[in-house]
């Protein structure tokens, strides 16, 4: 057979697109595998990292179909967001064509690589069904209470006239258009992603061994549990009068109550409601600048900066000595953790030491080593014995810790508290192309919830996008109507969703039979019988966001009593990076390799090997265009070889017996592929071994010429490749065998059962050699065939002990002289 890759992908693609081959059944009492690679964003064409992450799902897929189970692999769009809007500015066409031409266009893309998605559930979220399913979540949630709104300081591009969280800010500039972020004060809506923190944290226990553990780890850090205590220190008299207003004392929140007795001074954001006041009241007149300075740098950047700060001139009591201690502001201090200040403690943490040698402040020693001098060149942060601490002295710092909380409880002056790093999520962004928020403002009512046969609100097709504010805060006709509880004339809210509330729940969204798509967002049974995801295939850039937010998704649906499933990925693979040259592929570099060029050129199967076969998929893989061009050669030989074998409608009976030794070692090779299939498949995604132990059999098989064991070795290479390379099984199965469907294959352990074993020798602990005995192969003989083969290292002296370990070595002691 001549490989024309092109011919025949052609043809298979579109018998599967006629025969609807991928849709997944009706029949519920079949075992499902739902398989999901992370839905893509159209930007325009597809990119290498799609094709590694479509081909590894894909190839999932066809396996467990090839297995008999029902399988649901869906496709869609991930299709608001900035980059649509952007484009119209950029280009003066509107978003909505520029995206749904992008999904066109990328759509034949993914075809022309054979990938098995079911057609009929492919959506896009921008569809207005998917906004109606998703107003109407939301409006739930809002009913709940999980929905809430509040001024609060944002980052703010102005440049793309959005804010972005925090996440979406990379030192101090926008993600996308790398412009500096200011901070603004605006009124903005949150989920109370919070009121499921330690939910979402407990959770992670149950992913365990099937997440990687990297993305479990950065997602306990980011929900950043902490617990410690929360008390307040008193402003001094004099300061008191000299702040002013209300201020009479500052609250801290400390993991380290052992070390009380150590506080030197007490540190505030430069955002505390304080220190504004004081900036506001002139009270800080040469500091202002320097604060407002401190300001601008992000939360997240704040911890690598060199510490720096002002004394605010104000002083407050320790609540235990009694004693006066100075206030600060400090560039170390956030202002949305804990209470936005702290109790310094030099002599026992890092960044309190720096800031303390830095503008000479006191140092105390309160924790002394369990063992050894302490080094009083740096803070010690270690757990030891207490000092210079009243009654506490001579206890264990973590026993101190948690007498000095309970003592703080029993004197009414502090608490014990549990902190998260987790803040709520910020839902709004002031852009055009997303989700509408579905509520209303009333100046009678207040804020309410769209009517639902009002639902979806669409966006206006009739916008101008210029990138200055957002076009439907100026779309006067759109944003007026009346208010669904009172009649009063009324105001749409214009900001739209953020597009990670989209693909939060898209995965519950593919479960829904197409043909009830207007009746609801997917049926408690669609859920019951697909939910959870078996294998969810994306990258490692997800490992937080929108994996934490689909799976606070889940949590909510189910409490909304949508569903019973508390995680939706039971298994995660983060697939790695396409490299070229050592560096992620970017167009800025110039080091993209274009899929649809590789595909033209060699065709899809090609394509689909060399991605599979040249890295294991959780590491990263170089792009190497001499092992694409072997990729094809091997396809070539492997379609040119199957003249060798007889066409035949099952798969012929072979008796081992009575095959040569070459002919039992070739078969041998295929049945150790198909042998390593499952787990390969099912566990270990090592897909490069598969191919290897594939490639390693065909080259086995060559020099052989009886046909039956060609036909054998293809019926079954077929099979095991076909998830990998689809075409061009397909397209030799149909040939040989006019099989168009592969199930599972049957191993014949007599192949694989070898009558040759192989033994190491050693000498005195030391190894000298190998031999190959037969498997049962008596005691003398091994020994026979082990001393012939180290001879010369028995010469040396005299053979007193002979061990034989049973299928692994053989050991001879010898005792020189
Ligand atoms: C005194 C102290 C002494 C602290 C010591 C640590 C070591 P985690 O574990 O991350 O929760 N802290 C509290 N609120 C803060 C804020 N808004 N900005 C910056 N730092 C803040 O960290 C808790 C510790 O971080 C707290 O315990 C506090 O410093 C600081 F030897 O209190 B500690
Ligand atoms: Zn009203």
């Amino acid at each position: 057979m001549q490989y024309a890759p092109g011919v025949i992908e052609q043809k298979w693609q579109k018998v599967w697109r006629e025969s609807e081959a991928f849709e997944p059944s009706c029949d519920r009492t079949k075992p499902k595998k739902y398989i999901l690679s992370m839905f893509p964003y159209p930007s325009g064409r597809i990119h290498m990292g799609h094709v590694r992450n479509y081909t590894i799902g894909d190839a999932l897929a066809r396996w467990y179909r090839q297995q008999g189970f029902n399988v649901l692999h869906p496709i869609g769009w991930d299709s608001f967001g900035l980059p649509a809007e952007n484009a119209a500015i950029k280009h003066g066409i509107h978003p909505r064509q520029w995206t749904y031409d992008n999904i066109d266009y990328m759509r034949k893309e993914l075809a022309s690589m054979g990938l098995s998605f079911s057609r009929k559930r492919e959506f896009a979220t921008s569809d207005p069904i998917y906004t109606k399913w998703e107003q109407e979540l939301f409006i739930q949630m809002w009913e709940k209470g999980l929905v809430y709104r509040k001024a609060g300081l944002l980052n703010w591009c102005d440049h793309c006239h959005t804010t972005l969280a925090n996440e979406q800010v990379i030192d101090g500039r926008c993600w996308r258009c790398d412009n500096e972020i200011r901070l603004r004060e605006m009124f903005q809506y949150y989920i109370r992603i919070t009121d499921y923190a330690q939910e979402l944290l407990d959770d992670l226990a149950k992913l365990e061994g099937h997440w990687p553990k990297q993305v479990l780890t950065m997602q306990e850090n980011w929900i950043g549990k902490s617990s410690g205590l929360k008390f307040s220190f008193e402003l001094t008299e004099s300061s008191r009068a000299f702040v002013g207003g209300d201020f009479k004392e500052v609250e801290v929140f400390t993991t380290r109550a052992d070390t009380i007795y150590g506080v030197t001074y007490a540190a505030l954001a430069p955002e505390h409601p304080l220190v504004r006041h004081m900036v506001e009241a002139g009270l800080l007149e040469t500091a202002r600048e320097q604060i407002l300075a401190m300001q601008r740098i992000l939360a997240k950047d704040r911890g690598a900066l060199e510490k720096e700060g002002v004394a605010l001139g104000i002083h407050a009591i320790h609540p235990l000595t009694g004693e006066e201690i100075p206030l600060w502001v400090a560039n170390f201090v956030i202002t949305d953790y804990g209470s936005g200040a702290v109790m310094a403690v030099p002599a026992h943490d890092e960044r309190d030491f720096a800031f303390a040698k830095k503008y000479n402040l006191p140092i105390r020693w309160v924790i002394r080593p369990t063992q050894g001098e302490r080094d009083e060149s740096k803070a010690f942060t270690d757990a030891g014995i207490m000092e210079n601490s009243g009654e506490f002295d001579g206890m264990a710092s973590d026993d101190a810790k948690e007498a000095i909380i309970a003592m703080f409880e029993e004197r009414g002056l502090g608490k014990r508290v549990v902190n998260y790093k987790l803040r709520d999520w910020g839902i709004s962004r002031q852009r055009y192309w997303g989700t509408p928020i579905p509520l209303i403002h009333c100046p009678h009512c207040g804020i309410v919830a769209e009517k639902r046969e009002n639902l979806p609100v669409t966006l206006p097709d009739d916008v101008v996008i210029k990138g200055g504010e957002s076009p439907l805060a100026t779309h006067e006709a759109w944003r007026s109507v009346r208010c669904p509880t009172c009649g009063s004339a009324a105001q749409r809210e214009s900001d739209t969703l953020d597009t990670f509330v989209e693909s939060s729940w898209y995965q519950f969204r593919y479960t829904c039979e197409p043909d009830r798509y207007e009746e609801h967002p997917f049926g408690r049974d669609d859920v019951a019988y697909w939910m959870p995801v078996d294998q969810y295939i994306g990258g490692i850039e997800h490992a937080i966001l929108h994996l934490l937010y689909a799976r606070f998704f889940s949590k909510v649906l189910r409490d909304l009593g949508y569903s019973h499933i508390d995680e939706p990925f039971a298994n995660l693979l983060t697939q790695g990076m396409v490299l070229k040259d050592g560096t992620k592929m970017s167009k800025s570099k110039g080091n993209v390799v274009d899929p649809d060029d590789i595909i033209s050129r060699y065709g899809a199967d090609t394509a689909r090997l060399f991605i599979l076969f040249a890295a294991p998929p959780a590491q990263e893989l170089e792009w190497n265009d001499s092992a694409v061009e072997g990729s094809y050669r091997f396809l070539a030989r492997f379609a040119d070889r199957s003249s060798k074998a007889r066409p035949c409608v099952s798969k012929p009976i072979i008796d081992q017996a009575r095959l040569s030794k070459p002919e039992q070692e070739a078969r041998k090779k295929v049945y150790e592929a198909l042998a390593k299939a499952s787990q390969v498949y099912e566990k270990s995604f090592a897909f490069n071994t598969l191919i290897a132990a594939c490639m390693e059999a065909l080259n086995t098989l060559n020099g052989q010429d009886n046909p039956d064991i060609w036909s054998e070795a293809y019926w079954i290479l077929t099979a095991i490749l076909e998830p990998i390379v689809p075409h061009i099984c397909h397209e030799i199965a149909d040939n040989l065998f006019g099989r168009v469907n592969f199930g599972p294959q049957e191993i014949d352990e007599a192949a694989l059962r070898s009558d040759t074993v192989m033994l190491g020798v050693t000498v005195n602990g030391k190894r000298r050699g190998e031999i190959e005995v037969a498997v049962d192969a008596s005691q003398a003989e091994i020994l026979a065939a082990a001393k012939a083969e180290v001879a010369k290292w028995l010469e040396r002296g005299t053979l007193v002990k002979e061990i034989v370990v049973p299928g692994k070595l053989v050991n001879l002691v010898v005792k020189e002289g």
